[in-house]
């Protein structure tokens, strides 16, 4: 399932899943002579008993039969991390970190017949990988996400982006169709569209052979509801290509679209202008049955058991998300912060060549692959990096400005630990704080958010909303003590319960987020500190399997 809508009724997109060939080989120049294995797409390599560990290279190879001919173009929605794309033996396409989606160059003239795609395949940290790395998280290997082949007319549309307005008590969006011409001569083409009732004409375009042009245009809908959490409306925005005066359409694309405004004003968060409190979790994307590759009934039992904790928000923490939770959030009403790709880079990585740049495409794939998501409030960008130092600071600004760039209707935000040492708090909208009173410290909470309001208002941050973007502690499923001594699920009960007490009172505060969802397994050998016992972070209110902790009764309990 590539998402829980269908994105396409005139072009042909079909999931390639199943069993795919594979083989692990040490050099990137290596092919394949024999495949001695066959790995589930998506899925991840570590589920297969002989790579439960592996980090490296591997290759995949699925033979497809074609039955006409047409041009064709893959869509990968995740590769972990590093993938090369090969059709017939040429190469069609490469994509660095796991968890933004990419398209292959679009294939002219495919022969009837069997072709063969193989994806190359890599997980290991490098020099060159500066998003991936030992963390306190695990990069798994594979095609994590589903793969999708779609069959293209030359010119096509690449993207819908729509952006909702409520002007004088009437709803509507700004459109921009972006539509490509991957033929070998300029074409003219009419692009159409409709969302309920309402038609959209944008009108007659050129567009150069090997270009994209954006298409704009206004629609006004004054007959639709509203999206949010409590009755979270959808609406099909469908497009359509018409090219040399055919009547009937050449390629079309659909978007699942809500009507909601985001605002900060007043110290607050608002949704359709009324304030709001963030209550959920920091979730990773790890189940330990299937890695990071989620099956669709996961991410439901993921979604149902935040809801029955009372939460209305999630943080996808530390990378954007597979876009069918996406659209399950934009189903539920569930409100999400996403978040690029970075987790504690010191000053010296983040200077480091390349991190920069890797950091800028993976925002821009992640706001553009995901602009249409209702449910998407906050776009948040490198938790606890350098952000307490000068250097650091220009490169916090340069992301910000690159995202407010691509889109100005979301609040911005990152997460800090550097408490008053921070230097970026007048970049972005909402200040955000990883703090671990009664884990990491002994501070008492209610006196520690005080005094993190000040370090924000004296810091640049005067005035802004505030979340407490991260705070928990180790819990271990079934270690049961009455002595409530640390690692004990009474402890962990515990420290949950006062932070919780303290922010829920404080009214500075629009968000808190609890680190974490679910226990995650954690990449081994990070230095001491990472080093954490059996590789999992064990603050997960559930534990891996989903089992409930005692805190999840504490956390229910201030959540709804
Ligand atoms: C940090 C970090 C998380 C996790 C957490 C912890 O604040 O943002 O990814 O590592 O600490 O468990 O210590």
């Amino acid at each position: 399932m590539l998402r829980l809508f269908t994105t396409n009724r005139i072009r042909k997109v079909m999931e390639i899943e199943g069993d795919w060939d594979f083989q692990p080989i040490h050099s990137e120049e290596e092919i394949p002579h024999e495949y001695s294995y066959r790995l589930p797409v998506p899925g991840c390599w570590e589920m297969h008993p002989e790579f439960r560990t592996y980090r490296g290279k591997g290759v995949y190879r699925r033979k497809l039969d074609i039955e006409d001919a047409s041009s064709l173009r893959f869509q990968f929605k995740g590769v972990s991390h590093t993938a090369k794309i090969l059709f017939d033996g040429l190469e069609i396409g490469s994509h660095y970190n796991a968890y933004t989606p990419f398209n292959t160059r679009v294939i002219h003239d495919v022969k009837p017949g069997r072709h063969e795609l193989v994806v190359f395949v890599d997980n290991s940290f490098n020099e060159q990988s500066k998003l991936h790395f030992a963390n306190d998280y695990y990069t798994y290997g594979g095609i994590i996400r589903p793969v999708g082949v779609e069959k293209l007319s030359p010119v096509y549309i690449e993207r819908i982006q729509f952006t909702s307005h409520f002007r004088d008590g009437i709803w509507g969006g700004d459109v921009v169709v972006y539509v490509t011409n991957s033929g070998a001569t300029e074409e003219k083409v009419i692009v159409r569209g409709s969302l309920t009732e309402t038609r959209l004409e944008l009108g007659e375009i050129r567009v150069n052979a090997g270009s994209t042009v954006p298409v704009k245009g206004t629609i006004i809908c004054p007959d639709v509801q509203p999206w949010s959490t409590a009755e979270p409306h959808l609406y099909l925005l469908e497009t359509q290509l018409f090219v040399n005066g055919s009547p009937l359409p050449s390629d079309d694309l659909v978007e699942r679209v809500g009507f909601r405004t985001v605002t900060t004003k007043n110290g607050k968060i608002q949704v359709n202008d009324e304030d709001i409190i963030l209550k959920g979790f920091n979730r990773h994307e790890d189940h330990p049955l299937v890695g990071a590759a989620f099956p669709y009934a996961l991410l439901v039992q993921d979604m149902e058991i935040m809801i029955e904790a009372g939460s209305n928000s999630v943080r996808t923490s530390h990378y954007p998300n597979d876009e069918r939770f996406l659209d399950l959030c934009d189903e539920r009403g569930i409100l999400v912060w996403e978040e690029n790709h970075a987790r504690g880079f010191q000053l010296d990585h983040m200077m480091s060549p390349g991190c920069q740049e890797q950091c800028l495409t993976c925002n821009e794939e992640m706001v553009q692959s995901h602009y249409n998501h209702p449910s998407i409030i906050i776009w948040g960008i490198l938790n606890e990096c350098a952000s307490h130092t000068p250097e650091g600071r220009e490169l916090y600004k340069e992301q910000l400005a690159q995202i407010r760039g691509l889109d100005s209707s979301r609040p911005l935000t990152y997460a800090t630990h550097h408490r008053e040492k921070d230097l970026c708090f007048d970049l972005v909208d909402i200040v955000s704080f990883n703090l671990y009173p009664q884990w990491y410290t002994n501070e008492d909470p209610s006196v520690l958010s005080d005094q993190a309001r000040r370090w924000a208002d004296e810091g640049g941050g005067f005035g802004k909303p505030m979340i407490m973007s991260e705070f928990g502690g180790d819990g271990y499923y079934g270690l049961r003590d009455s002595s409530r001594v640390r690692g004990t699920e009474e402890r962990h009960a515990d420290i949950l319960e006062r932070n919780l007490a303290a922010y829920t009172q404080k009214p500075y505060i629009s968000g808190m987020y609890i680190w974490q969802f679910c226990d995650c397994r954690v990449v081994e050998d990070t230095g001491w500190l990472l080093s954490r016992a059996g590789t999992q972070n064990s603050k997960g209110i559930v534990d891996k399997y989903r089992r409930p902790k005692l805190a999840f009764d504490v956390v229910k309990k201030y959540f709804k």
